[in-house]
Formats: structure tokens, C-alpha cells, sequence
């Protein structure tokens, strides 16, 4: 038997990833979490059901290009098997009119070494989604005998999980960045809530965006399921609706992170980061003022690239500044066309899910500091 499952970081090189599809991808209720993520005057608001076929089959086309792109460098690429999105979520604590889709695999599958733990998920409309990606699980479960595949404690996600009285009439954008700069948030302590793609791996060092979507019992939880580990608390004031570190605190290479200049990460916790020499630059602004229409993320998915070794990097093409600083970074560029596919849950890093990069567990942060560390 050989090992199908092994990745520590986001930079080394890739061999093996799942990439999403749009199939059957739904534009869930309002609920209590993804009210707060839906900008207040997006049109998404108050809007439901199946997304038209025409948008489907057009993210399609390009995740599939995607899926060339990277099959031509030599990634092998699995595909999740979707699911029928449109029907109801009903648990003992809520229910839902319809589920969400399959195209971002990276905010539901955390791989860190031999593991892949699916996320609790916070939306309630996600709370099945990992079913998409239980075919591939028990596929690597049959073929490599050191494969561990893990579930983090299903939440209730009833109404004690948020704070129901978050959204009222007066809310504003202002208020909302007050509120998420002192971590009041919408999904409370209550229960531990994370999504993976909240989670920077970096060797021994997982980063962990506190928002919207993972909370801080989330990181105590991690601390205790990742003994080996060090886990630190991040956030990124700046931010209305902070929802996946992806789009925020991307790193390139060891020593090289691209931070989001609109959402910075605050000075104590810039200290591991210069402690151990690393380098963080402001990402290049994006080529667009707007998402394309119908989209949950910010133009800031400019930056959610997917680096395949410490030389090459995928991005979106018309970001074009964002092209020309990773190849003044020392990268090289290939750029693809993906925003037909930014609509169904993300960037091309939101669109993968890493099941095999070569390289082991590295120190990159030697010099350990106050300032990040949820037990320091
Ligand atoms: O900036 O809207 C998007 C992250 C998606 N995984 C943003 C964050």
C-alpha cells in the first residue's frame, strides 16, 4: 500500500488535490451565519433556490480547465460526487430549505499530514455537505492503511449557536466592522465551529482566523486533536464579514506571506512572523471594484491563489497586478480565467482541497512568541 494522504502546508509541492464541481449548487435561505456574510446590499439577500444552469455549466467549464491546468504539471485531481443541494436540512435543532453545493472543498476538508478532519461547518445549509466527499474519504481509507479519517464534533447549530439578535433593522456596515474588530461575532462559544479553510497550515504552526465562521473553542479543540501542534488566534480587523483566511493572509513560500491591505493583521501578532524572518507584503489590489454578480466573497478572491511549489502559483488572469507582483515575488505565473466559477463558493484556492503535497512537518517558526498562541 502506498501513501495517497500527506500534506503540512500550502506551499510544497503539489502532487494530489480534489477539485470541486458546481453541480446542483443552490443559493441557500438566509440563516443566522450567512446573513451576516451576505454583504447588506448584495441582490443575494432574500434570494433562494437552484443556481440556473447556464452559470453551473459555465463554472464548470472552468473548474474542468482547472483540472487541465493542473493534470498537464502532473497533480493527480479527484472530483467529489454532488449531491442533490436542493433539498430541505432537518436536524433536531433547525431546519433549512436547501443545502449549498460542492464546489469549495477547502472549507470543509482540513488536511494536516496523514489526516483529513471534515469541519463542523457553521452554516446550517453546509451541514451535509462533507457527504460529497465521503466517496474519495473511503476510497484513501481503502487504499492507504495510514490514512486517518476524522469528523470534528457535529454542532447543533440551533439558535443557542449564534446570537439571534445580531441582525436587527439598524445594522450597518460601520457597526458591523466595530463588532468584528472586538471579535463579536455571530456564532457565539456556545459549541465548537469551525470551517477548514479558516486554517493556515504552515508545518507545525496552524493560524486560525477568528470570524464568522470559527470560533475560539474551535482553536481549544484543535490544540487538543493536534497535540504535535501549535495553534494560533489570528484576526484581521478591517473586515465586516470575516469568513475564511484565504482571501486575507495567503502564504507563497516559506518566508513569504501576501497580507490583504485592507484587512491587516494588528501588530502583536505580526511578532512570530518578524521573529522568524519571514516576509509579509500587501497583496496587489484587485483589477475589479465588484464580485461577478450572485458571488458571497470579495473582490479580494484576487488573491486566493493555488500555489503548486515554491516557484509556481496559479491566479486568476485578469488580476493582473496581482500576476505581475507574485512574478516580481520570484513566481511564475499561470494565470487562468475563473471567475465564471467565483460565484458557487470561491477562488482557486477555495475550489481545492489538498490531499497530497510532498515535503514533511518543518519548524518554520522556531522562536515562538506571545501575541498569537492561544496557550501562551
Ligand atoms: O474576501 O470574501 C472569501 C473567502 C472564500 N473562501 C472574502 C473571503
Amino acid at each position: 500500500m502506498s501513501t495517497i494522504v500527506s500534506s503540512w502546508n500550502d506551499f510544497d509541492p503539489l502532487k494530489h488535490v480534489i477539485v470541486g464541481r458546481a453541480d446542483n449548487t443552490c443559493i441557500s435561505p438566509s440563516e443566522p451565519a450567512s446573513k451576516a456574510k451576505v454583504p447588506l446590499d448584495s441582490p443575494m439577500r432574500g434570494m433562494t433556490g437552484p443556481r440556473t444552469l447556464d452559470t453551473v455549466e459555465k463554472a464548470n467549464v472552468q473548474l474542468d480547465s482547472l483540472v487541465k491546468l493542473l493534470e498537464s504539471r502532473g497533480v493527480k485531481v479527484d472530483r467529489p460526487t454532488p449531491i442533490q443541494f436542493n433539498q430541505a436540512v432537518v436536524t433536531p435543532n433547525f431546519m433549512t430549505g436547501s443545502m449549498f453545493g460542492c464546489m469549495p472543498p477547502r472549507d470543509v476538508l482540513l488536511t494536516v499530514g496523514n489526516e483529513i478532519l471534515a469541519a463542523p461547518m457553521s452554516f446550517r445549509a453546509r451541514y451535509f455537505e462533507y457527504l460529497a466527499y465521503w466517496p474519495l474519504m473511503r476510497q484513501y481509507f481503502d487504499e492507504d492503511k495510514n490514512f486517518r479519517f476524522e469528523q470534528a464534533p457535529r454542532p447543533e447549530l440551533g439558535d443557542n449557536s449564534y446570537d439571534m439578535a445580531y441582525f436587527d433593522d439598524h445594522i450597518t456596515e460601520d457597526i458591523l466592522l466595530e463588532r468584528t474588530a472586538k471579535l463579536h461575532m455571530v456564532t457565539k462559544e456556545y459549541e465548537i465551529l469551525f470551517d477548514a479553510a479558516d486554517i493556515l497550515r504552515m508545518g507545525k504552526d496552524l493560524f486560525c482566523q477568528h470570524g464568522l465562521t470559527t470560533n475560539r473553542k474551535a482553536m481549544e479543540y484543535l490544540r487538543r486533536h493536534f497535540p504535535n501542534h501549535r495553534i494560533h488566534a489570528v484576526n484581521f480587523p478591517g473586515d465586516p464579514y470575516p469568513i475564511h483566511i484565504d482571501a486575507t493572509f495567503v502564504p507563497l513560500r516559506p518566508g513569504l506571506i501576501i497580507n490583504n491591505p485592507t484587512r491587516k493583521l494588528p501588530e502583536p501578532q505580526r511578532k512570530i512572523f518578524e521573529a522568524n524572518g519571514w516576509e509579509i507584503h500587501d497583496a496587489a489590489l484587485s483589477a475589479h471594484t465588484e464580485p461577478p454578480a450572485l458571488c458571497y466573497s470579495s473582490v479580494w478572491l484576487s488573491m486566493n491563489c493555488l500555489v503548486l511549489d515554491h516557484k509556481t502559483v496559479i491566479v486568476e488572469e485578469s488580476e493582473k497586478a496581482q500576476c505581475e507582483q507574485m512574478d516580481k515575488l520570484g513566481m511564475n505565473v499561470l494565470p487562468l480565467a475563473f471567475r465564471d466559477a467565483y460565484p458557487f463558493g470561491g477562488g482557486l484556492h477555495c475550489a481545492t482541497a489538498d490531499v497530497h503535497r510532498e515535503g514533511t512537518c518543518e519548524d518554520y517558526f522556531p522562536k515562538q512568541v506571545p501575541g498569537t498562541r492561544i496557550d501562551l
